[in-house]
């Protein structure tokens, strides 16, 4: 049922593209806005929204969108990659409730791995700390620029 439901516009994600909730910004554009998660499964744990589209999740995204999504997608990914040296980075995306999704406006998870650290529960724990979002973030920021010219 979630699958399909209607897009609600004061979801938490929409708020922070209207700057009516804070985030941690890392990167931003007219398709895409990029932030620290607040409950990160890993030190890193980036997630990258559409800005134009009112699409709770990949099923609802216009097609001819997704591949400009998808390159801020990607970019992004790159820059965490650059900028915090993981071993290795899951990429993942949830459709509705049952699979796990718990804020309906689509968005990509980046979470940076470390060799032999356990990853942490999703969307669980405890609030990170803004100021050590913040200083992730800063690594993550000067990477964007060399991570690949967009064509959009
Ligand atoms: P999902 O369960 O796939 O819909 O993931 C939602 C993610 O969003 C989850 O990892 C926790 C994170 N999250 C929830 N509320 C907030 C918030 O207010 N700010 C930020 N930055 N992240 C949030």
């Amino acid at each position: 049922m979630t699958l399909h439901a209607d897009y609600d516009p004061d979801n938490i994600f929409a708020k922070i593209i209207r700057g009516d909730m804070p985030s941690v910004k890392v990167f931003e554009d007219d398709v895409a806005l990029a932030f620290m998660d607040v409950f990160p499964q890993a030190e890193g744990h980036t997630l990258v929204i559409p800005k134009q589209e009112a699409a709770r999740n990949l099923l609802d995204m216009p097609t001819d969108k997704l591949g400009a999504y998808m390159e801020r997608v990607q970019k992004v990914a790159r820059a965490v990659e650059k900028g915090l040296a993981p071993d290795g980075i899951v990429i993942t995306q949830f459709n509705g409730a049952p699979a796990g999704q718990s804020v309906f406006h689509l968005h990509f998870h980046i979470i940076p791995r470390k060799e032999g650290e356990l990853l942490g529960r999703h969307a669980s724990g405890q609030m990170a700390d803004i100021g050590e979002l913040e200083k992730l973030a800063e690594k993550i920021r000067p990477n964007l620029t060399y991570c690949g010219k967009l064509p959009h």
